[in-house]
């Protein structure tokens, strides 16, 4: 992984532009690059991916203040992740996630037929909705009734779903999918924010276990974050 040589970025809180035309502007980088945030778990799932699929990118380490000029710049949301592959900048996880799978189809992600995939689309939808959206507040500067509720979304909605998680290897999947790209980021960080699962929750437990143990998911992880569980 490596660090930009060019820090610099739209000031925070820059209005974003709905100027269509950064879809198009064109880039020098003649490989394919992933802007990460260091511990941000939008761009942990892209990470996943790429390290899944075995894709030669550059990882590069950012935060929100250093993203380099040029490519903020083709972000009028300024977030991260962002992809850049020659000329094409994305942005929005979902959509660098879609754009990788498509780019380098083997091994898929996604399920072939379009009911098991439109299933599919459903539950990265529940994921996000309502499991990352708790993750944020956490991840922000919640006030101790904010944190406490959204611990308890997390919590009782995992355990309840934990005998979905114990069906297959993966989840509701003989195969890894997109939704495991998707959960283990968020898995990986119930611990470091305050997030503990009932005994009930064993085969959520267990299925992070065999998630975590992915060379691919090893090698996803930046030092803040393998610190989030090994302190
Ligand atoms: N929907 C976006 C959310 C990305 C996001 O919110 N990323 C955070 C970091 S985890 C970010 O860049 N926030 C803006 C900032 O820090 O200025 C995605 O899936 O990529």
């Amino acid at each position: 992984m490596t660090k930009p040589k060019a820090p610099s970025r739209p000031a925070r809180g820059a209005k974003a532009s709905s100027d269509l035309r950064t879809l198009f502007a064109p880039t020098r980088r003649s490989s394919m690059a992933l802007y990460s945030g260091v511990d941000c778990p939008y761009s942990h799932r892209t990470r996943m991916v790429l390290y899944e699929k075995n894709i030669s990118a550059e990882v590069i380490i950012v935060t929100a203040e250093n993203l380099p000029h040029e490519v903020a710049g083709l972000n009028p949301y300024h977030t991260l992740p962002m992809l850049m592959d020659r000329d094409l900048a994305l942005y929005h996880s979902p959509i660098i996630m879609d754009y990788l799978d498509e780019r380098f189809p083997h091994p898929p992600l996604m399920p072939i037929d379009p009911i098991s995939r439109a299933r599919t689309r459903l539950i990265l939808y529940r994921i996000e909705r309502d499991w990352y959206s708790a993750l944020e507040i956490l991840a922000g500067k919640p006030d101790r009734h904010q944190a406490t509720r959204a611990r308890k979304i997390l919590r009782e909605s995992l355990t309840t779903s934990a005998p979905l998680f114990a069906q297959k290897p993966f989840f509701l999947s003989d195969e890894l999918s997109m939704v495991d790209c998707s959960l283990a980021p968020l898995l990986w960080r119930l611990p470091h924010y305050g997030v503990e699962l009932p005994p009930q929750a064993k085969a959520v437990e267990q299925y992070a276990a065999r998630l975590f143990a992915r060379e691919a998911f090893q090698s996803s992880l930046t030092e803040i974050e393998r610190e989030m569980r090994e302190g």
